[in-house]
């Protein structure tokens, strides 16, 4: 079947699971903002979604699931073994995914990952080609998949390409560490449209190509100079620059920061089943006057152990008082086989015990930290149910957690603590604003947060769920197609 409108991201929005016993195969929609976002799309289009199906023995085309059960095509590509330990863990995940958050942990330069990247790449790209209708529109997504806007180009000149980087673009001083960050930039530009969450990504992206002799466009420098981090894009405002390529095309490149399903999550908050999730676990916490939660895929980039020790920090200091609070902190298994994963787990872990050791008494811990995934309805409860949000990355191209609690607390309840270096504060100016580098400025913020007088808090989370109403994944989707239709 060929399709009108692709949509190539390194995994399928479906996990498999296979029954021990009867080998039988399921499939289990695994449901993401990006899904929603783009299901409209997708079924009025013919569309297809190529990516990886999550496991590393072979998956058959026919043994996905039908298009009318899922409501979208899917095209499988297969990763085995060693495309997953080198493309995947290695180039993708501790190369690109390290750089482009500014060296938090060191990233390692390979060169039978950066090989495998490629070949993995061009498998994508060819499966893309493969199914593309003539003058198909095909929406290329994030880090692991660079090089298939400039591969798919050189296999389909007829098609129009997406290309939208969903984790920060470092600044050019950075990326130029990378070996081959020409290959990396030019696989880029076979894209028609190039989008990122922040005004700073996208500059840093267009510096490094004219660090690169690229004739870069940087649109109204004097307008966009007032946009910098923390303050919003002007309304509507997304291409920011244009690229002239020696062949003639040009390449747009745009600012759209991501964002949920405002009103599905609001309302899946208000369910009578989850408020009475909620209250039963305030109430297992022992009714807290303050209840704080955390909620992250365990990643060196979201700054766990910071927030931790922030909390410390104003627990031994005597500012906050243990018995008044409690902290749920969530952190769901990630990229489990690679040393800088490990080691942030034993710290985060360390951390916990030292304050559960030191502050918690007999019968009653102060953090109650779960390493697992939940479901999501239960997420959501526990956003109900948290009076302060402590969202503290070191950096984050967005951070999606932040936007669905304020969508569950539209009444103007709870609080939120966020980290300058998350792409949501260029959004959320309300929130209190933290550097998650400086453990007092954390702790400064979360006591404000907590103390803060009534009034203030309401105005804060009304005005950002009033921004979040507005800008939502659809609108996000609807604005990057929106540039590509310009240019078919
Ligand atoms: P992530 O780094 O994964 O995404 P984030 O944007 O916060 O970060 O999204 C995480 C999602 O996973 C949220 O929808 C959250 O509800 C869910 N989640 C987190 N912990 C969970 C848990 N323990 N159990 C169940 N669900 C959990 C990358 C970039 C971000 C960018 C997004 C989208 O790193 O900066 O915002 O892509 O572009």
């Amino acid at each position: 079947m060929q399709s009108d409108f692709l949509v190539v991201a390194n995994r399928l929005p479906v996990d498999r699971n296979v029954d021990g016993s009867t080998g039988e195969v399921t499939w289990v929609p695994s449901p993401g903002g990006l899904v929603t976002a783009l299901k409209p799309v997708l079924e009025s289009n013919r569309g297809a979604w190529i990516g990886w199906p999550g496991a590393t023995d072979e998956v058959a085309a026919e043994d996905m699931p039908a298009p009318e059960d899922a409501g979208i095509h899917m095209v499988p590509v297969n990763l085995d073994a060693q495309d997953f330990a080198q493309f995947y863990e290695g180039f993708s995940n501790a190369t690109l995914w390290p750089l482009y958050h500014d060296l938090i942990v060191h990233p390692t330069y390979d060169k039978r990952w950066w090989e495998r990247y490629q070949q993995v790449n061009q498998r994508f790209a060819q499966a893309a080609a493969d199914v593309a209708a003539k003058y198909a529109t095909v929406w290329v997504q994030d880090y692991q998949l660079h090089l298939v806007p400039g591969q798919l180009r050189d296999l389909r000149d007829d098609v129009c390409i997406g290309f939208f980087l969903h984790i920060p673009f470092p600044a050019p001083e950075l990326f130029r560490q990378l070996p081959w960050r020409r290959q990396v930039l030019e696989g880029t530009l076979g894209a028609d449209v190039v989008g990122f969450h922040t005004q700073d990504s996208a500059r840093n992206f267009m510096e490094a190509l004219r660090a690169m002799d690229y004739s870069v466009q940087i649109m109204d420098d004097s307008e966009s100079a007032n946009y910098l981090r923390g303050a919003r894009l002007p309304e509507g405002a997304h291409v920011v620059g244009t690229v002239a390529l020696e062949s003639g095309r040009q390449v747009k490149v745009g600012v759209f920061p991501i964002s949920i399903d405002s009103a599905k999550v609001n309302a899946q908050a208000n369910q009578p089943t989850v408020l009475a999730q909620a209250s039963d676990l305030r109430s297992r916490l022992g009714n807290p006057k303050v209840l704080i939660a955390g909620v992250d895929r365990l990643d060196y980039t979201k700054g766990i152990q910071h927030r931790l020790e922030a909390i410390e920090f104003l627990l031994d200091s005597g500012r906050l008082t243990p018995e008044d609070v409690a902290m749920v902190q969530v952190a769901t298994p990630s990229r489990e086989r690679l040393d800088d994963y490990q080691r942030t787990r034993q710290q985060v872990e360390a951390i916990v015990s030292r304050i559960n050791g030191n502050h918690g008494s007999l019968g009653r811990s102060l953090i109650h930290y779960l390493h697992s995934g939940l479901p999501f309805e239960q997420i959501v409860a526990l956003y109900a149910a948290a009076d302060v949000m402590l969202i503290t990355p070191l950096k984050d191209g967005m951070n999606l957690v932040a936007k669905e609690y304020v969508a569950c607390h539209s009444d103007g309840s709870g609080a939120l603590v966020l980290s300058e270096f998350a792409g949501a504060a260029t959004q959320l100016v309300q929130a209190y604003l933290c550097n998650p580098h400086d453990v007092e400025s954390i702790a400064d913020a979360l006591q404000l947060a907590i103390e803060d007088a009534p009034v203030n808090k309401v105005r804060r989370m009304r005005q950002m769920w009033d921004h979040l109403q507005e800008h939502d994944v659809n609108r996000w989707a609807n604005a990057f197609l929106q540039q590509l239709r310009e240019v078919e």
